[in-house]
């Protein structure tokens, strides 16, 4: 076997791969990279250990192993014993360094490493790495034909894939849900109207997980280089992961369950700061909403038609000739007069920028950039010039951090402005000038004082982009919570930006496969992101756009976009004719009534790294063929929601996960709600024991304004009156959804924009309830923070009730019934209706152990004893 022996160990110390696999040829041209054959780990020839690390030697190759954060474990090999520079840009600093430790054992085939929470198997000829469950299982093995291998710079590690082992995560991928048996590429490309297995998207999210009914692991590969996955498609029985160059260097994630993966990745690479609450309403978007009377317009129409928004977004026409930082003179005369006139009215302006910046002498950002030694030189040190929308562009080095604080500073005039929120596009980076859509290969990159070409840098470009604005206008007004949205990324951007999946398309599909791409974002520890509602490209008609509204105010970024050409149908809520106004109207208003609700659960996935939308095996594994489930999904904690993907659909059917479940269509307090039995275990089938659930399909009838929803047992949702903005009015009371049965819930509240939550200013609650035969309770079980916060007055909604109670307590004393609720701030009462088949009960603030008792028998009074029967 011939290799350059410079790059190469020698030959006797490493063993060509028994079985050759090779990264997937789906790569430009130029990106491949001459090889020289795939050799793999040989033996491992010496060891040490210390408290948490393992340092093995096979030959020239050198091995380390290291104990991380939440018993994470660590692998590094450097082909030829040789470690650059350990520096992540995904991985933040421990926060809380723990002291815990592991032990090695010696056998004469292998080493064996305990630690809390995982086990590690290196068997010795040749070096291979597996990763065991506490008791001893096997959950990501190697064998022989496994383990590292190095073709030049290019490297890969190949493992076991269990007969059910499904593959997650990735990011943001068009792929189906499940990704066993395909194979795909990290490289951040621009891709207008992508389709179903287009591949690579925007962004690069190296993190796998390894679903297993029996028992999950994720697996990041933190190498920003051009990477793939081949998850069981070369071969069936593994997988494997590589890279152009950089290291191998990669994370085993432990579980057990998926859930487990996700809170220890968060431990890793941090999780979303807290979104101001205005970036969870309605946003509309279009490209582009100018000049500045029709951006006035449109925000009249919205409070005109009652149809809540909070945001509208300014697309690159409202700069000056596509410079950056700067308004269209004749367009956007007087943006701080907008700003205030649309604040007003509650909105909040956000605006676009891409990294281009237009090589202008007379335009002053481009000269500091020059002065300032910003923009990217080409190999022969001069400043690389692409075109990208105003021409002539050149692009500012994001990976250097002085020109990430020049970039974050530029930001100035657009926050004196009164802009909100920031959209960070083209940071692929995507360039006109180059059939490869980015900038050459050979540009050149400060790296973060380690000067490296585009190859290292291409995948980080955009998250490094978000991070100067993030920072920037952090730094420009510190007392606010920023809000930023980036269409490139890589693992970590999830610190500084929401992401949007970028230019999808008005159809069907779409809409479908929005869904398996948010719920892949979400278990990647990217929970704040959104597709585009209705689609970019394209053009939606009334029932694709409403459907899409009826999934969309479940993405956590909900925003209509799209290409706005001149003479075509726009695409409001009302766009589409006063029918589906109504529905969509209806439709948005469900988002604002939830608010409370989804602030709750994102406040919780900011400090979990836990998403929002979440797939239906992360909380109901043993559930058959979960992994399948690509189009039903859990809202938060409590709620099931069944979209409706399908055209002309008259009915939607599904098999509820085990429990029982309350089906509670868009959350309509005038209907009452219906009980459904979710998937059983049944004992046997035909005296065989299966220990499989059995799901039960049901089919719902779903009109077009239908949104099935269904609360499982014992859920508790926070919910409020409809507003037109987020912030019209305070939150005076609180409406709790009760749904019958045991259970917790939760509502969390602050002052939605500040950064004062982080020194207690907040209030969050917990609830408690129980139902009995012929009870139901309601208790505030705890509060924490601020009472500032607090609601001042609930409104208990105990649904699905069978009849009118006999007694309503508070504190077990007696409150009185009214035919109508009195307001809120009078007496406590009690009221019952019958239609909706709903308790009624409104009380005033609540203090921790208060608790609302409903009775349906009359109660048995002190004194007497219950017969105990034996
Ligand atoms: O080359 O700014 O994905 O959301 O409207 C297209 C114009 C550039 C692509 C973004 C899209 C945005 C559009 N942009």
């Amino acid at each position: 076997m011939r290799q350059p022996p410079d790059i190469m160990p020698p030959e006797s110390l490493m063993q060509p791969q028994a079985i050759r696999r090779y990264p997937p040829a789906t790569a430009p041209a130029d990106l491949s990279i001459p090889t020289a054959g795939w050799q793999s780990l040989g033996n491992v020839t010496s060891w040490r250990d210390t408290p948490r690390e393992l340092f093995l030697s096979c030959g020239a190759a050198e091995v380390r192993l290291t104990l991380e954060r939440a018993s994470i474990v660590r692998v590094r090999v450097a082909s030829r014993g040789e470690f650059g520079r350990d520096f992540s840009w995904a991985v933040i600093p421990d926060a809380a360094p723990e002291i815990a430790t592991w032990t090695v054992a010696e056998t004469p085939d292998a080493l064996l490493v305990t630690a809390e929470g995982v086990r590690v198997r290196v068997d010795r000829n040749p070096c291979r790495i597996s990763f065991l469950a506490p008791d001893g299982r096997a959950v990501c093995e190697e064998t022989a034909a496994d383990g590292a291998a190095f073709n030049g710079p290019a490297l890969a590690c190949w493992k076991r894939l269990h007969g059910d082992d499904h593959c997650f995560g990735l990011g943001e991928k068009a792929m189906p849900f499940d990704k066993r048996g395909t194979s795909l590429v990290n490289w951040n490309t621009d891709e207008p109207g992508y389709e179903g297995w287009s591949d690579p998207l925007y962004q690069s999210h190296p993190i796998l997980i390894v679903f297993n009914p029996g028992g999950s692991y994720g697996l990041f590969f933190d190498n920003a280089w051009r990477s793939w996955f081949d998850l069981g498609k070369t071969s069936r029985s593994a997988y494997g992961f590589g890279a152009d160059g950089g290291e191998l260097n990669y994370y085993y994630v432990p579980g057990p369950t998926a859930a487990d993966v996700m809170q220890r990745y968060a431990r890793l690479v941090g999780t979303m700061p807290l979104p101001p609450l205005w970036a969870l309403g309605y946003q509309q978007s279009r490209y582009s909403y100018t000049p500045h009377t029709r951006v006035r317009a449109l925000a009249a129409e919205f409070r005109k038609r009652r149809v809540p928004c909070d945001t509208i977004y300014l697309d690159i026409d409202y700069m000056d000739g596509y410079r950056c930082f700067t308004w269209h003179p004749k367009h956007f005369p007087k943006p701080a007069r907008l700003m205030s006139h649309l604040a007003k009215q509650g909105f909040k302006v956000v605006t676009i920028l891409d990294p281009g910046i237009k090589v202008d002498p007379d335009y002053d950002v481009y000269r500091g950039g020059v002065a300032g030694d910003h923009f990217c030189r080409d190999e022969n040190g001069e400043v690389y010039v692409g075109k990208v929308w105003p021409g002539d562009s050149a692009f500012p080095d994001f990976t250097r951090a002085a020109t990430r604080q020049w970039w974050g500073s530029q930001y100035r005039g657009l926050v004196d402005a009164g802009v909100r929120g920031f959209w960070n596009d083209m940071n692929e980076p995507a360039d006109f000038s180059r059939p490869e859509k980015t900038l050459p290969l050979s540009v050149r990159f400060d790296n973060e004082g380690q000067p490296a070409d585009h190859r290292a840098a291409h995948n980080v470009y955009g998250m490094q982009m978000a991070r100067a604005t993030f920072e920037g206008v952090r730094k420009l007004r510190p007392d606010q919570r920023p809000f930023v949205l980036t269409r490139a990324g890589y693992a970590g951007v999830q610190r500084y930006a929401a992401v949007w999946t970028g230019d999808n398309l008005s159809r069907w599909h779409h809409l479908q496969m929005s869904v398996p791409m948010m719920l892949n974002l979400g278990v990647s520890g990217y929970v704040f992101c959104g597709a585009d509602i209705g689609g970019f490209m394209g053009r939606p008609d009334a029932e694709l756009f409403a459907r899409w509204l009826q999934l969309g105010i479940f993405y956590p970024l909900c925003r209509a976009h799209f290409v706005g050409w001149e003479g075509r149908t726009e695409q409001d809520p009302w766009s589409f004719g006063k029918q589906t106004e109504a529905v969509n109207r209806r439709t948005i208003e469900l988002r604002y009534r939830l608010l409370p609700y989804l602030y709750t659960e994102m406040r919780h996935a900011a400090e979990t790294g836990l998403p929002v939308m979440r797939p239906l095996f992360m909380d109901f594994p043993e559930l058959p063929d979960v992994w399948r489930v690509d189009s039903d999904f859990m809202f938060g904690r409590q709620l099931l929601i069944a979209p409706v993907l399908w055209e002309k659909a008259e009915t939607r059917w599904l098999r509820l996960p085990p429990g029982t479940w309350y089906q509670f269509d868009n959350l309509d307090p005038a209907r009452p709600a219906v009980r459904h039995d979710g998937a059983v275990e049944p004992e046997t089938i035909a005296n065989v024991p299966t220990g499989r659930m059995i799901g039960r399909k049901i089919e719902l009838a779903v009109e077009l304004g239908a949104i099935p929803i269904f609360a499982k047992a014992g859920a508790i949702v926070p919910m409020r009156e409809v507003q037109q903005f987020t912030d019209e009015r305070p939150l005076e009371e609180l409406t709790l959804e009760l749904f019958p049965g045991d259970g917790r819930g939760w509502f969390y509240n602050d002052d939605g924009s500040t950064c004062a939550y982080r020194q207690g200013e907040f209030t969050f609650e917990e609830y408690e309830q129980a139902t009995a035969a012929d009870s139901r309770m309601l208790r505030l079980a705890a509060r924490q923070g601020d009472v500032r916060f607090a609601p001042k007055s609930y409104l208990l909604r105990f649904e699905a009730a069978d009849a009118a109670p006999t007694e309503v307590s508070f504190n077990d004393e007696p409150l009185p019934r009214k035919s109508k609720l009195p307001a809120a701030g009078r007496e406590a009462a009690w009221s019952w209706l019958q239609n909706s088949k709903t308790v009624v009960v409104r009380v005033s603030a609540l203090r921790p152990g208060d608790s609302v008792r409903v009775r349906s028998r009359p109660r048995v009074r002190s004194g007497r004893r219950r017969r105990t029967r034996v």
